[in-house]
């Protein structure tokens, strides 16, 4: 049975579930809130349903209740790689069933099949101011193909709510299948003299995407990784939230994962990696263009928290813990490039950075996110170009989104519509006069 058919499956097994929790258990409460949860953007108030992952503040992500390593461990592989089909990870994301290899190679051909990008988003890309950030290019790129949309021409033809996933999730996959091929293209027109390298379809995602960038294996193993860790954390992020409210309002997956995307590109989400990178770059210029000493380091650390400034890659709205996606990645680091410099920098960091920022007592978590340690691994492997590294990670994000709401339309979520308050309002519940 192939993916399409076995998602249908789990889509008819699983609608009875919400309907009995809406009709029969709609009123039962989850919890209360606060002021300061209000005006606080919402933390901790539980209001968004997801299957595909979820985060436990001390473990961190699981997807489909696999930790990060079962993941690995689990899921099949090219032959000769470290890490998974990301092809059988979308399988897996949407699914939950771990796919065997024949199914994950199914999904390999079938996204092959989907891959031609059409010639008119070149034609965008290439109108586009060449100083665009990559993220704006990337975003418009989807953004611009939205008349592709399977889902738009379902809505128009007459929309029927029981089977609004079907075209979902053939947007979904379309667009997902085009995505190494958008994004390289951009890389080497932006910062390669212009040089795309047309893409080999005998290869996997991980593959084609590390070819067509033009850097040599084992580059299409850390590409694997890089997606599979980025892909999904939970719903209420700023990217999988914003791409899930735009959904919700019947919106395609064009539309949606764009809009999700310009969110992932805000300095407090997903161009965390980017900041994090330019300032390693500051610390190592700033200490003397060498691994500094330890002193020199806190020193700094400190400098940057008195001067107002954040310490990036550090902290997290959810996470009381060490993110598992950093460690994950750090172990790559120690497997395969422990004496890099910029890695020994980020390892420092890590001795001394949680200890400084719980003594400067502000951060409500200080430990590590993905983000201290990704675009470590991408300047080593000569992607030093760190104003592309959120467009890796919007890749990666676009499969945990797109997952989402192919899912959001299988169960019929309704439209987003929180309700908001004047701050008159708030201060009359909190008794003030
Ligand atoms: N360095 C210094 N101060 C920090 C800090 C850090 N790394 N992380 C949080 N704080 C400060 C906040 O700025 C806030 O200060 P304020 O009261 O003066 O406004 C205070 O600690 C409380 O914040 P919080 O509740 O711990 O965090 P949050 O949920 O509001 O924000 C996050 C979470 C990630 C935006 C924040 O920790 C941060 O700015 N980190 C640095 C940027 C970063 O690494 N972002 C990547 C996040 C992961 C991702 O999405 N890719």
């Amino acid at each position: 049975m192939g993916l399409k058919e076995v998602l249908k499956q789990k889509i008819d097994a699983h609608r009875p579930r919400t309907t009995k929790l809406l009709k029969e258990f709609g009123n039962v409460k989850l919890g209360e809130y606060t002021i300061e949860q209000c005006i606080g953007g919402g933390r901790g108030i539980k209001s968004l349903v997801t299957d595909i992952s979820y985060l436990d503040p001390m473990e961190g992500i699981r997807f489909r209740g696999l930790t990060i390593d079962e993941v690995m461990t689990k899921l099949p592989k090219p032959d000769g790689k470290d890490y998974p089909y990301v092809e059988g990870f979308w399988y897996f994301l949407l699914t939950g069933d771990v796919p065997t290899k024949e199914q994950a190679l199914e999904v390999v051909a079938d996204f092959k099949s989907r891959a031609q990008v059409p010639q008119y988003v070149f034609d965008v890309l290439r109108a586009m101011p060449r100083d665009e950030h990559p993220m704006t290019l990337f975003s418009t790129a989807i953004l611009v193909m939205q008349r592709e949309s399977k889902f738009c021409k379902f809505y128009n033809a007459g929309f029927n709510k029981m089977t609004a996933w079907d075209s979902m999730y053939e947007d979904a996959t379309d667009i997902l299948a085009k995505l190494p091929e958008i994004a390289a293209y951009i890389y080497r027109m932006k910062y390669k003299g212009d040089t795309p390298i047309a893409p080999d379809y005998s290869l996997d995602f991980g593959g084609n995407f590390a070819h067509m960038m033009g850097i040599k294996p084992p580059y299409d193993d850390v590409a694997r990784m890089y997606f599979i860790l980025h892909s999904d954390h939970e719903s209420g992020n700023v990217s999988a939230h914003t791409t899930h409210l735009v959904a919700s309002a019947l919106s395609d997956a064009y539309l949606s994962l764009s809009a999700g995307l310009n969110g992932l590109a805000g300095p407090l989400h997903g161009l965390a990696n980017q900041e994090v990178l330019s300032w390693i770059q500051e610390v190592y210029r700033k200490l003397g263009g060498k691994v500094p000493t330890k002193e020199d380091l806190v020193k700094f650390l400190w400098d940057t928290l008195n001067s107002g400034a954040v310490i990036p890659g550090y902290g997290h709205a959810v996470l009381r813990k060490t993110d598992p996606r950093y460690t994950s990645q750090r172990e790559y680091c120690l497997k395969y490039m422990p004496d890099d410099e910029l890695f020994k920098i980020v390892s420092m960091i890590y001795e001394v950075a949680p200890g400084i920022l719980q003594e400067h007592g502000k951060a409500k978590n200080p430990w590590p996110n993905v983000d201290s340690q990704s675009g470590v691994i991408q300047w080593y492997y000569g992607l030093t170009e760190y104003d592309f590294y959120t467009v890796l990670f919007g890749v990666g994000r676009a499969f945990g989104v797109l997952a989402n709401i192919t899912w959001d339309r299988a169960l019929g979520y309704a439209i987003e519509r929180p309700k908001s308050v004047t701050t008159a309002m708030l201060e009359e519940v909190a008794g003030i006069k």
